[in-house]
């Protein structure tokens, strides 16, 4: 008899409940009928949002390797505009690329997230790659290769937000393992921007605090999102409560072998990371 383990080529795709969505073999039967109204969804309004992608008994153990390695993490103070570029001082003073929205979040690079855990497992799992990829219909979808922006986990503390912003990539994966008491919604104007164009309207809008164009979903433990993230103004409100909100990061790129500069690396991941990199500098030169 089949086991739990023997029963899926690709055994962490356990962790999923794949009676809901059946991402195992897209190819036929109800996988590929699940794909064909994902790349719908995905193409007709920029997200696909699915609640429950986690089974409860893996959400658990999920949720407490998260916990676990939370006192690794650097508490990172966060300051940028939302197009994450330089700031132009010669812009109108109400112009989003002058102004600076700082958050703090405690962060775990990819190279604190040890390969044996659940989450570097899930990310790592060829199937999940290639249902991402093909929800986007893209010929070719690499996860990232940078060895602190690859996988991600962020908590946001009680009293803590995300700062609106774009992501630097098109598409953001991401998945919820411990939503907040209450607060720490996700919220995102869907396309707000192309590359020619911005609804500044809807920008402005949500910049001054007024979210009824932005769309929010209930999203509880589990949900695993995939979002348009370059191009939608995005966010987290206030965590309340006494519970950290915390979500991993799963990052892609369409070129192989994605690093980032270590000034990138620097200005994102702060002093751990500049040690890092300085100590691998001077063993360089000492050889
Ligand atoms: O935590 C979330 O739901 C979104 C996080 C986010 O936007 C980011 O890390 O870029
Ligand atoms: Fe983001």
């Amino acid at each position: 008899m089949a086991n739990s383990f023997t029963k899926h080529s690709d055994m962490v795709l356990n962790l999923v409940d794949l009676e809901r969505y059946p991402i195992e073999d897209l190819n036929q039967g109800e996988g590929a009928e699940f794909l064909k109204k994902c790349q719908k969804q995905m193409d007709e309004n920029g997200w696909c949002n699915f609640d429950g992608f986690i089974r409860p008994n893996a959400l658990a153990a999920l949720k407490q390797e998260a916990n676990a390695l939370q006192p690794t993490a650097e508490t990172l103070t966060i300051k940028r505009n939302i197009y994450q570029g330089k700031v132009d001082p010669s812009a109108p003073k109400d112009d989003p690329r002058r102004r600076e929205y700082t958050h703090v979040a405690s962060q775990l690079a990819d190279d604190q997230i040890p390969d044996d855990t659940l989450i570097q497992q899930l990310y790592k799992s060829e199937k999940l790659t290639d249902f991402i990829r093909r929800v986007q219909k893209k010929p070719v979808l690499y996860r990232c290769a940078d060895e602190f922006q690859a996988l991600n986990i962020v908590a946001l503390h009680p009293g803590s937000w995300h700062a609106w912003h774009y992501d630097t990539t098109e598409c953001t994966v991401t998945l919820l393992l411990q939503a907040a008491e209450k607060g720490g919604e996700f919220a995102f104007l869907p396309n707000s921007r192309t590359d020619e164009t911005e609804d500044r309207e809807a920008v402005d809008q949500l910049l001054a605090g007024d979210m009824s164009k932005a769309k929010t979903f209930s999203r509880g433990a589990g949900t695993f999102t995939l979002f348009r993230g370059g191009y939608s103004l995005h966010g987290v409100t206030e965590v309340e409560g006494r519970q950290l909100r915390i979500t991993s990061i799963m990052t892609y790129s369409e070129e192989p072998d994605t690093i980032l500069s270590d000034d990138v690396n620097i200005r994102i991941y702060g002093k751990r990371v500049e040690r890092i990199l300085a100590a691998r500098k001077q063993t360089a030169t000492v050889i």
